[in-house]
């Protein structure tokens, strides 16, 4: 995995540039007041020398209307992009936590979406004050004394968006924000983008309406109907015409991020295509790792995907998986179901993936760090000894 240098890196955006994308949607009314934030964050760990990790997590959505009432979205609860922030955290990183609004959050995840409702951790105290239930206090209190310290200390910047668009915008943002950091920045992409989006100009600014239908039209169809809807002889239908997301990826890559280092996640449904399409991703858009994970088994399974390195998978032990709020277990053969049970009855912990998969990508980020400044320290020595082979030109001419 050889770091590129800042030279091998293109100044235009060609992919993004090519679809004009930032020209034609309107950055998010957030933006300057993110731009301040993000940057008050990076010059205070810019100074401290710490590595500062960009983590993405959860959704997007694809509004149908300005005025939105409908929209397009995905399955993703954000518990990948909070538990990693967790992890990046307790290594010593920074972490700007790019999220979807009300999706999970490091910490308070612990409480949140889960089958507990939050007043199920209290209790009333006998003097008439609410307390936390003693059964919880313990866990809590860790939970507790690890949020605080990231918050006192400065190293857990949140900052939220909704829509593909408002990702697209404070990613780009903050990456570029993140460029004096060179090497120590790390993107860690696992938010679930939308891979297709409906331009500005197709976006009907009021609520499609149902009623007005006459003709069958699609959105994007120079007609009075309402955009996005059509018509057909045996009934009304809405027709969506989608245009592709710009491969931001690659733009992050080439323009915005030259010098840091990239892991993206790579989503399949289908286990015959995860490996190669990983291995498609890392060729496609030349970065650093990509992590493949299926739908059905994120949660204790993933296969690291890199240049020059064989695959490496990760995964879970059996009996300690952690048990899904839903009450899902494990497909097993009752046999399997036994020792599994055994072993969960010895109270072996349950373990998160998320524990295993930074650690991973936190090694790798320090040999990327190191193999940057070797070449730095050579593209130095090089300029320097031109330098003095040009000063003693000069001399004896
Ligand atoms: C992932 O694959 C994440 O691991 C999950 C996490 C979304 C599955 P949850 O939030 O799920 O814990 O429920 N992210 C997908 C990243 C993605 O969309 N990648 C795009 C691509 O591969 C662009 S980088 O094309």
């Amino acid at each position: 995995m050889e770091p590129r240098t800042p030279t091998e890196a293109s100044d235009t955006l060609p992919e993004i540039k090519q679809n004009s994308y930032f020209d034609d949607n309107a950055p998010p009314k957030v933006l300057d007041s993110y731009r301040k934030l993000g940057k008050a964050f990076v010059s205070d760990h810019l100074q401290s020398g710490r590595r500062v990790v960009l983590v993405t997590s959860g959704g997007t959505t694809v509004p149908l209307e300005n005025q939105t009432v409908r929209f397009i979205d995905n399955f993703s609860a954000g518990t990948r992009g909070a538990t990693s922030a967790e992890y990046f955290l307790e290594n010593g990183y920074a972490v700007i936590f790019l999220h979807r609004q009300y999706s999970l959050l490091p910490y308070s995840r612990h409480y949140s979406h889960s089958t507990n409702c939050f007043l199920d951790y209290m209790a009333e105290a006998l003097n008439g004050e609410v307390m936390v239930n003693p059964e919880y206090q313990q866990k809590m209190l860790g939970v507790l004394r690890k949020y605080n310290a990231a918050k006192n200390e400065n190293k857990l910047l949140l900052l939220s968006y909704t829509t593909i668009n408002e990702y697209l915008w404070e990613l780009k943002e903050l990456a570029m924000l993140m460029r004096p950091l060179g090497p120590k920045a790390l993107f860690y992409l696992a938010a679930a983008v939308s891979d297709f989006f409906l331009p500005k100009d197709r976006v009907s600014e009021h609520k499609i309406q149902s009623s007005d239908i006459k003709q069958p039209v699609t959105n994007g169809a120079p007609t009075s109907e309402p955009k996005g809807i059509a018509s057909t002889a045996s009934g009304k239908k809405l027709m969506i015409d989608l245009d592709p997301v710009p491969k931001f990826l690659k733009t992050l890559v080439d323009g915005w991020a030259p010098e840091g280092m990239i892991v993206s996640f790579k989503l399949e449904t289908d286990p015959s295509l995860l490996v190669s399409k990983a291995h498609q991703a890392l060729d496609k858009y030349s970065h650093h790792l990509v992590i493949g994970n299926l739908l059905s088994t994120r949660k204790f399974e993933v296969v690291f995907a890199a240049p020059e390195r064989e695959e490496q998978w990760i995964t879970v032990p059996v009996h300690r998986r952690v048990k899904s709020v839903t009450g899902a277990r494990p497909n097993l053969s009752a046999k399997d179901w036994q020792t599994t049970e055994q072993e969960w009855l010895r109270g072996e912990q349950e373990l998160e993936i998320e524990s295993l998969i930074v650690p991973e990508v936190v090694k790798m980020h320090k040999e990327f760090i190191e193999k940057s400044q070797e070449i730095k320290a050579e593209d130095d020595e090089d300029l320097l000894a031109k330098a003095l082979a040009w000063a003693d030109s000069g001399a004896t001419e």
